[in-house]
Parts: C-alpha cells; sequence; structure tokens
C-alpha cells in the first residue's frame, strides 16, 4: 500500500506508532484504531521531494491478502481523515509525479508502456523512455531551436544587418541539422509505435488454401483446425505471435466464396471486416491453380492503402522452389518452407528495421506532434529561401514547431489530455 500527500506523517505514526527513520526498510506491526496488531510488515517512509512523487511517500508491505488489506486501507483513511485522505485514482501517483517535476510526460507514459509491454524489445524501449532517453532526444531538438529562434528573432529586430548576419551565423545550416535530427527521432518513433501496438496481419483468400495452415506455420502451434473440406473455418481466429520482438495479431478468417450456408454468411462478412481493419493482409492462393475470377474479385475489394502480398502455398505439392517474385512469396504451410522469407517480407511491409539504436516507444500523439513540427520546419525552411520579408513567417514557423515538440514531453499539454494519459493507468502507480 502507497500513501503519497501531506498525510503521511499522521499516517505512519498511526499505523507504525512511530516516525520511521527516512528511506531504511523497518519491521514492525501495523497498529489498528485501538493499538491492536492487524498485520506486520515492512514500512518504508521517503520524505518529499525525494519519493516517487516529490510528496512525503509512506510504504506499508504486508502479507496481503484482500481482508487485511481492507483493514489497513481503511485504518489509513481514518487515520488520515482531517488531512483529506482519499483512495488514489488511477495513475496518481504518477501524474503527482509529473506535475511535481520528477518525470516528464514521456516518462510518466514509458511507466504505463512498461507495465504494459507485450514483447521483450517494448519492455527494454519503455525503460529507455523512463530513464529519459527519448525525452532527451526530444530536448535536444528544443534547445538547438531556441538557439536558432533567438537568433532569427534579434535579427528581425535589425534588418539592415538581417542576411549578413544570419550568413555569418550559419542560420540555414542549423537548420538543416535539426530537421535531420527530427527526422531520425520520426523515425525511431515510428519504430517503436510498431513495438507498441503490434501489427494486425489478416490471411484472406478462397476455402481450403491453407490460411489456417499458415496461421498455424506462423503460430508453430495447432491453433486453428485444418482439414480437407473447403469451409472449415467459420469465424476469425486470432494469434499473438512475435517476429524479432515486434508484435503481431494474425487473423485467421473463413475462405471468401459465395455460399447460401447462413453461419458461413456471417462468418465470411467478418472476413470482410477483419480485412478493412487490417495493417496488412496476406492473401493467399494455391499454387497449383490458376488465377480464377474469385481471386480477382477478392483483392479488388482489398481496401487500396492496405498493403497486401499474394501467398502462392503448397509449393511442396507443385515442386517449386521457395522465394519471393515481386508482390508475390511462395510458401509451404505443411513443410515450412519459404516461411523464413515471409516472416521477413511481413516485418518488411510493417515498416520494421532493424536499428542499431534502441527505438523510442512513440504513442500516435508523439507521432503527430512530431511529424507536425516536421512539417513547420520544413515550411521555415522554404521560407528561409525568400526574400527579407518571408523572416518573420520563418521565425514564426520555427516557433509553431517548437510548440509541438513542447506537447511531447508535456510542457504545453492541457488537462484534458492529461486526464487522458493518466486515467489509463492501473490505480497504484
Ligand atoms: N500439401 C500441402 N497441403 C496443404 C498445405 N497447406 C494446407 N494444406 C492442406 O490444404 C487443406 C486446407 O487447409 P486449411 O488450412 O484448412 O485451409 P483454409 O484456407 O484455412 O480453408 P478454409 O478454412 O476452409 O477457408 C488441408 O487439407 C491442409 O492439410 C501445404 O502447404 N501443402
Ligand atoms: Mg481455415
Amino acid at each position: 500500500m502507497r500513501v503519497s500527500g501531506s498525510a503521511v506523517v499522521v499516517v505512519m505514526e498511526a499505523l507504525c506508532g512511530k516516525r520511521l527513520t527516512p528511506r531504511h526498510a523497518t519491521l514492525g506491526p501495523f497498529l489498528g484504531d485501538e493499538g491492536e496488531v492487524i498485520d506486520e510488515g515492512i514500512s518504508l517512509y521517503f520524505p518529499g521531494p525525494h519519493s516517487y512523487s516529490g510528496e512525503d511517500v509512506l510504504e506499508l508491505q504486508g502479507h496481503g491478502g484482500p481482508v487485511v488489506l481492507q483493514m489497513i486501507l481503511r485504518r489509513c483513511l481514518v487515520a488520515g481523515k482531517a488531512q483529506g485522505l482519499r483512495i488514489a485514482e488511477p495513475g496518481e501517483f504518477t501524474r503527482r509525479a509529473f506535475l511535481n517535476d520528477k518525470i516528464d510526460l514521456l516518462q510518466a507514459e514509458a511507466v504505463a508502456d512498461l507495465i504494459e509491454a507485450s514483447t521483450e524489445a517494448a519492455a527494454r524501449s519503455a525503460q529507455a523512455s523512463l530513464h529519459g532517453v527519448f525525452s532527451q532526444a526530444v530536448e535536444a531538438i528544443v534547445e538547438a531551436l531556441t538557439k536558432l529562434r533567438l537568433l532569427v528573432e534579434a535579427t528581425l529586430d535589425f534588418p539592415e544587418e538581417e542576411i549578413e548576419f544570419l550568413k555569418s551565423s550559419d542560420a540555414l545550416g542549423q537548420l538543416e541539422r535539426i530537421r535531420l535530427e527530427l527526422t531520425s527521432v520520426l523515425e525511431r518513433t515510428r519504430q517503436g509505435a510498431l513495438l507498441r501496438d503490434g501489427v494486425k496481419v489478416v490471411l484472406a483468400g478462397r476455402p481450403n488454401v491453407g490460411k489456417s495452415s499458415l496461421l498455424n506455420a506462423l503460430a508453430e502451434a495447432e491453433v486453428a483446425i485444418v482439414t480437407a473440406i473447403p469451409g472449415t473455418t467459420r469465424d476469425r481466429i486470432a494469434q499473438a505471435i512475435q517476429i524479432e520482438g515486434v508484435a503481431l495479431h494474425i487473423i485467421d478468417t473463413a475462405g471468401l466464396r459465395a455460399t447460401s450456408d447462413p453461419i458461413e454468411i456471417i462468418g465470411i462478412e467478418r472476413s470482410w471486416r477483419e480485412i478493412e481493419g487490417a495493417d496488412i493482409i496476406l492473401n493467399l492462393r494455391d499454387a497449383r491453380e490458376p488465377l480464377m475470377a474469385d481471386d480477382i474479385e477478392i483483392a479488388s475489394r482489398f481496401p487500396p492503402s492496405v498493403p497486401s502480398r499474394s501467398i502462392f502455398n503448397k509449393i511442396d505439392l507443385t515442386g517449386e522452389p521457395a522465394r519471393i517474385d515481386g508482390p508475390s512469396v511462395y510458401v509451404s504451410a505443411l513443410t515450412g518452407a519459404g516461411m523464413d522469407l515471409l516472416r521477413q517480407e511481413i516485418l518488411r511491409l510493417a515498416g520494421w528495421q532493424a536499428l542499431g539504436e534502441t527505438a523510442f516507444l512513440g504513442r500516435q500523439r508523439h507521432l503527430e506532434a512530431l511529424q507536425a513540427a516536421d512539417l513547420h520546419l520544413a515550411r521555415a525552411a522554404a521560407h528561409a529561401g525568400e526574400s527579407d520579408r518571408a523572416l518573420d513567417l520563418y521565425a514564426e514557423e520555427l516557433r509553431l514547431a517548437q510548440d509541438e515538440l513542447g506537447q511531447i514531453t508535456g510542457e504545453l499539454t492541457s488537462d484534458e489530455l492529461l486526464g487522458e494519459i493518466f486515467g489509463r493507468f492501473c490505480i497504484g502507480k
């Protein structure tokens, strides 16, 4: 149990019966209203500001169990009542840490990402963000921008010397370097977004081409039922897998065909819904069969913005080698031939590159802010090439870019956004 804020000292004296030595683990009883022992455990007292939240913090480590925990909780609430002690909201400890400048917003989000990480790569990346690696990269850009803005704003006040001054201080070169750095951060954030959110890969195609077999081969487990009867899969089957630490959600669907079976019809409707929400579509075909009207009809209904590949399955029956040929991949779900090629192709379609450096576990809002900043810098660069009249526009674009970056670390953030970010935490964090 963790208590934070102005009630800590009162609660500590009531429950532990004394004032604890700061940052020492103290074994002792937890006392009830009448001085009776509720439980025994370790207490830790962290006086602010050297605590997680930046306020006074008390941590009580008992034996656990819901009833004893409830008793300790009730005791804390009674003891701290006069100080306004109440149950924390989700993420409130971390929110306070942010408000007390212990961490910035990127680090606060990294706490939630670390808890929710679904792969080791995502956890490592969240840990790096928590240690400020992502924040430092953004801060470095903000600092460089601030320097450049000072220069430009100063020049605005002395229009006669404008051109010479900006030239001698290499204003153009500075902007170019900032843009390069931003591009690199953006790329690392895109990679991190893949680690964080995963990629939805939908297996689609006519019945009996081997979609369920391919799911099983990718999952290396018997997840879906496979039979020689067309129309075996009726409902969508989802399986989470990892390739090189990237989380993939593989969705097997009912084979697409005209049918009067009411169950199959519903299944096929679901297949289309999955296809429409896919990040990547694998369009399966039987390598033995020629292109059929149905295949053309199916592919024509894929959303054009979603990347797709034709997967020719069952090459063990045609004797062809496993290979990638333009937009086609030749595999055998049965023998496993070509599966490594297919895995690499999926990663490539997802936009994953094994970067030498850590990916930044990006959220949508980070990506949007970075992209917006990038756009403002591009506009600034365009203005820089123009006549003197554009200098104030140039300065304005730099300011806008800096504002966007400020939103990432939380320097400029609305209460609503904070509520949204911390509301998703679990209680006690
Ligand atoms: N020889 C060979 N047979 C395969 C291969 N992949 C699948 N099959 C066979 O093809 C048949 C259909 O496989 P499924 O995986 O059930 O096909 P599906 O596309 O899921 O079919 P529906 O669920 O009916 O849409 C089964 O008999 C599989 O054993 C392969 O690579 N080689
Ligand atoms: Mg199937």
